[in-house]
C-alpha cells in the first residue's frame, strides 16, 4: 500500500478515522508509521525554560501566567553560558533537539531577543537541532531567528478554533496562525500541536487535527500534550486524560500527517511503560527527555533509558546531521 500525503482532509474523514475501533486505529497508525519512518527510532528532545513565569497571557492551562497563583518562580532570561552548558549536557545524554522556551506573549525587539539569537547561534554550532518557543513573532523576527541558525519553532494551536476563547482570551486563533505562517515563510521547520484534557469536546480534537492537516504544508512536528493540571490554574481540577484518548489523537495525527514527527509530550510522567508503548505503537516517534519539561516534572532519565531498552527503541540522529551528510 502506498499512502499519499493529503492536505484536503475533511472533518468527516478525520472523524471516521478518529472513531475507528481502537485496535484497528492502532494497527492503521502503526502501518502508516512503518511506511514513512523507522519504527524503532524515537527522537529525543530536551526542553529548557530560558525565561520563566510572569507571562501576561491568560492561557487557562499554564502555570507561567502571571495572573494565576502557582508555585512557579519567576526568572529573568538565563545567561547564555548557562544555556549552552545545559545544551551540551542534553547532547551528551543523547538529545538531538534542544528547545528553549520563554514565557513571553510575543517577542520584542530588545536586548533579551538579541541574547536569544546568540543562544540559538551557540546551540546550532554544537550540531543540535535548535528549537525555540517564544510566543508570537513578526516575519522580520522569524527571519532573524532563521539567520541565527534556528532549525524549528514551536507554536501550538492548543485546541480547536471554536474552543479557543474558552481557554485563552488575550489573543485569537488567527494570531497563532499568522505566527505559524511567518515561521514557515522564513523556512523554519514548524512544530505545532495541542493539548487534550482542557474540557474540550471530541469535535474540538478533530477540529484541531483538521486545521493542522489542511495547512499548505503539514507541520514537520506535532506535539500531543496531555494536560498537566497545575494547582492555581483554572484547569487545576480537570480529570486525567486516559491513554485511549492519547492513542486516538496520536494515531489519527500519524495517519493524516504521515511524515510528521508525532511527539508524545506533556503527561508522560503519569503514564506507565505499557501506556507509553501503546502511544509509540499508534505512531508517536518523539519524546521530551530530562527531569523537567518547562516547569513541571517529566520521567527520570534512567526510567527513559529502561523504557528504550525494554521496547527496543533507539534515539534518532538529528535530521540536521542526516541532511549535512547527504550534502557531502
Ligand atoms: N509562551 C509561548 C507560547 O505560549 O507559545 C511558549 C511557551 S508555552 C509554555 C508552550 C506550550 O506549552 C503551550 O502552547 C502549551 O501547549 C504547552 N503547555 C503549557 N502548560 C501546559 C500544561 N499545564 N499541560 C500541558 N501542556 C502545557
Ligand atoms: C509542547 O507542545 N509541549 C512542551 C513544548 N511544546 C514547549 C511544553 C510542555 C509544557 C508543560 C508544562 C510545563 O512544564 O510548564
Ligand atoms: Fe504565556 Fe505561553 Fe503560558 Fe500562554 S502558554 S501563559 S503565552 S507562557
Amino acid at each position: 500500500m502506498s499512502t499519499i500525503i493529503r492536505n484536503d482532509w475533511t472533518r468527516e474523514e478525520i472523524s471516521e478515522i478518529f472513531n475507528m475501533p481502537i485496535m484497528d486505529l492502532i494497527y492503521r497508525g502503526a502501518t502508516v508509521h512503518r511506511e514513512f519512518h523507522d519504527a524503532q527510532e524515537v527522537q529525543v528532545c530536551t526542553l529548557l525554560s530560558v525565561k520563566t513565569g510572569g507571562c501576561p497571557e491568560d492561557c487557562a492551562y499554564c502555570p507561567q501566567a502571571a495572573r494565576y497563583h502557582t508555585d512557579v518562580k519567576v526568572h529573568k532570561l538565563l545567561p547564555k553560558e548557562e544555556v549552552l552548558q545545559r545544551a551540551a549536557e542534553a547532547k551528551s545524554s543523547g538529545s538531538t533537539r534542544f528547545c528553549m522556551g520563554a514565557a513571553w506573549r510575543e517577542v520584542r525587539d530588545n536586548r533579551d531577543f538579541d541574547n536569544v539569537l546568540d543562544m540559538v547561534k551557540g546551540v546550532s554550532q554544537m550540531g543540535m537541532e535548535v528549537c525555540c518557543t517564544l510566543g508570537m513573532l513578526s516575519p522580520e523576527q522569524a527571519k532573524k531567528l532563521k539567520d541565527a541558525g534556528l532549525y524549528a519553532y514551536n507554536h501550538n494551536l492548543d485546541t480547536s478554533e471554536e474552543h479557543y476563547d474558552e481557554i485563552i482570551t488575550t489573543r485569537n486563533y488567527d494570531d497563532r496562525l499568522n505566527t505559524i505562517d511567518a515561521v514557515r515563510d522564513a523556512k523554519i521547520s514548524v512544530c505545532s500541536g495541542g493539548i487534550i484534557g482542557l474540557g474540550e469536546k471530541e469535535e474540538d480534537r478533530i477540529g484541531m487535527l483538521h486545521t493542522l492537516s489542511t495547512m499548505v504544508e503539514h507541520p514537520e512536528s506535532v506535539p500531543v500534550n496531555a494536560l498537566v493540571p497545575v494547582p492555581g490554574t483554572p484547569l487545576e481540577d480537570q480529570p486525567r486524560v486516559s491513554v485511549w484518548e492519547m492513542v486516538r489523537m496520536i494515531a489519527t495525527a500519524r495517519i493524516i500527517m504521515p511524515k510528521a514527527m508525532v511527539r508524545l509530550s506533556a503527561g508522560r510522567v503519569r503514564m506507565s511503560e505499557e501506556e507509553q508503548a501503546l502511544c509509540f505503537m499508534a505512531g508517536a516517534n518523539s519524546i521530551f527527555a530530562g527531569e523537567k519539561l518547562l516547569t513541571t516534572p517529566n520521567p527520570e532519565v534512567d526510567a527513559d533509558k529502561k523504557l528504550f531498552q525494554t521496547l527496543n527503541l533507539k534515539p534518532r540522529k538529528a535530521f540536521k546531521e542526516a541532511k549535512q551528510k547527504e550534502m557531502v
